[in-house]
């Protein structure tokens, strides 16, 4: 076999560096780097509009968007979670100064469980953070009905669901804030960087002031807010990178349907099921390895890792069961059944733009055994 490249789970997508160089070159000569730039305000737009959504508000990154999506609703107490998750979702609520408790996920979605919210509530709940995991929508409706009826705030943390859209147009119009991720390894990125979408103009006029310190004017602080402005470069890349995201989104998404058709017949692994009123981005390729396979899971992690494949186990371990959360009453693994068995069957392969027909058969080859 011709000589691979090390196949990890994901391969930022970039720009030629041509189409970007006369933006750079414009901002070598401004000397505008941050701080609300031109960029800045031309990729709040252009997103609103690629996005079909209103109140957008670019951050530095998305940990520091999901903490101020809570400082925004002036939130103390407790905030019910997915404990299927990167670690960041559970780190921001603790950083915004709240308890997350911890609830388990529905089997087929891998999302929150609507039927276990109520449940979990106390009278310290002030929220809930659900993760569209993978960018595979929660149940908005569902999640919803129960926010209005208890009076709870809802934050998605939609890092992996960008440009997602359900029947009624984009995922991220749901809730009261949804933040996304636009790190190098996520389908649209700026390097590092992130965006809020908010349910209305005061919220995001709020969200606009924390991520710069407060500051109203040069005499004038409204709130403790932070820094969490993206400059001028992330942005430039941005507003050059909207302009190949469809096709990249389609490129992955043949890439997913090849794994699909390839992995058809391989036993001991299952795919998700495509899920039905919604798009996808193809962020991830995750596999379920079945109870009753040849290999348990990190058997083939190791495997494909021999070979150079690194697929990675999104998301495990569970966060509920890292040092600093695994003490609260709600992460107990005997709360988190659907959570605890999912997170030691779940890998996800290589999945990127450019990925090969011939690289995914190696993959599915290696499966196989
Ligand atoms: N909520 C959720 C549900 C999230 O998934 C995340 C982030 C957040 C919140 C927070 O969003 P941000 O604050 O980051 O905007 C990575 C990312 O660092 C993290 O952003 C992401 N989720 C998480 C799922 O993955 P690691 O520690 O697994 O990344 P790392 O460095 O091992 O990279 C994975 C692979 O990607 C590498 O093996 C190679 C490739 N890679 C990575 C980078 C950074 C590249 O080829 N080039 C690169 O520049 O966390």
């Amino acid at each position: 076999m011709a000589a691979s490249r090390p196949l990890y789970v994901t391969r930022p997508a970039l720009p030629p560096l041509d189409e970007l160089r006369p933006l750079l070159e414009d901002i070598w000569q401004s000397r505008i780097l941050s701080n609300d730039g031109p960029y800045h305000e031309q990729l709040e737009q252009a997103l609103a509009q690629y996005l079909g959504v209103e109140y957008v508000s670019l951050v530095a990154n998305a940990t520091l968007g999901l903490i101020m999506a809570q400082r925004q609703g002036n939130l103390a107490g407790e905030v019910l979670t997915t404990p299927f998750s990167f670690v960041g979702t559970t780190h921001a609520i603790q950083l915004a100064g709240l308890t997350p408790v911890f609830v388990d996920i529905d089997p087929v979605s891998l999302n929150l469980d609507p039927a276990r919210i109520e449940a979990a509530m106390t009278p310290h709940t002030q929220a809930i953070m659900p993760v569209h995991i993978f960018g595979r929508a929660c149940d908005t409706t569902a999640i919803n009905t129960l926010a209005q009826r208890h009076k709870l705030r809802v934050i998605y943390d939609a890092a992996h669901a960008f440009g997602v859209n359900d029947s009624g147009g984009s995922l991220l119009r749901h809730g009261d804030l949804s933040v996304v991720s636009f790190h190098a390894t996520k389908v649209f990125n700026t390097f590092e960087g992130g965006v809020i979408i908010s349910a209305n103009a005061e919220t995001k006029a709020e969200i606009d002031l924390l991520r710069n310190f407060g500051i109203v004017d040069e005499l004038t602080v409204a709130s403790i807010g932070m820094n969490a402005k993206m400059n001028e470069f992330c942005a430039a890349l941005g507003v050059v990178q909207l302009r190949h995201i469809d096709r990249l989104i389609a490129r992955r998404g043949e890439a997913d349907l090849r794994y699909r058709q390839m992995l058809n017949d391989v036993k001991g692994v299952r795919c998700l099921s495509v899920p039905t009123g919604q798009s996808l981005n193809y962020y991830n390729f995750p596999i379920l390895v079945e109870p009753d396979a040849p290999f348990t899971r990190d058997e083939l992690y190791e495997r494909l890792r021999a070979e150079g494949v690194y697929a990675r186990r999104y998301f495990y371990p569970l966060i509920s069961d890292l040092p600093m959360y695994r003490d609260l009453p709600s992460a107990k693994p005997a709360n988190l059944p659907v959570a605890q068995a999912v997170a030691k069957q779940i890998l996800c392969l290589p999945l990127f733009p450019d990925l090969l027909a011939d690289e995914q058969q190696r993959i599915v080859e290696l499966i196989a055994g």
